[in-house]
């Protein structure tokens, strides 16, 4: 299977990154993780865009706060599809990094998520393999069915505490 890269632009995005390497390991998906900034460490940035997809990644993930340039970056120098996770860094509560993230102009376009939303950048990352795997397809509606479940439980637990008592 091919692989999920995945870019962040300082290890202080780490627990962010975390969420997404727990679904990924979740699906059995292979992935590679680096610490590469778009304003730190631009050519590092650049090279893994552009050798990419030859060093069997299929789409990327990019996380990134403040002036979240990294997605947007790594997305000028690959065709593969980018998802971006803003990451919210210590002001703005990460509008700065949604907005850096998200605002792409028409022709590199980033595929952004929910701030702080590592766990949903890689199930979208698993989506887009599953285009062309069946068996990881079926997995993901059976996570789908597993988690609907989990839902009314909780609608059970909460109608037999309250419900009753309404009538
Ligand atoms: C961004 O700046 C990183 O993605 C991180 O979210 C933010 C702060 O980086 P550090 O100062 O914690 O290294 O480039």
């Amino acid at each position: 299977m091919k692989k999920v890269g995945m870019v962040m632009g300082s290890d202080s995005d780490l627990p962010i990154v975390k969420k997404a390497v727990d679904v990924l390991s979740y699906f059995n998906v292979p992935y590679e993780v680096h610490v590469y900034s778009a304003h730190r460490t631009p050519s590092q940035a650049a090279n893994f865009a552009i050798h990419a997809k030859d060093n069997g990644i299929s789409v990327i993930i990019a996380f990134a706060g403040m002036a979240a340039h990294l997605a947007g970056a790594i997305a000028a120098n690959t065709v593969l599809p980018v998802i971006g996770v803003p990451c919210k860094g210590a002001c703005l509560e990460g509008v700065d990094a949604l907005f850096s993230t998200v605002q792409m102009p028409t022709g590199i376009p980033v595929a952004t998520v929910a701030i702080d939303a590592g766990a949903n950048a890689a199930l979208l990352a698993v989506q887009i393999l599953a285009v062309g795997d069946e068996e990881l397809s079926q997995k993901l509606n059976e996570k789908r069915v597993a988690d609907a479940n989990a839902v009314m439980q909780k609608d059970s637990a909460v109608a037999s505490r309250f419900n009753e008592k309404c009538l």
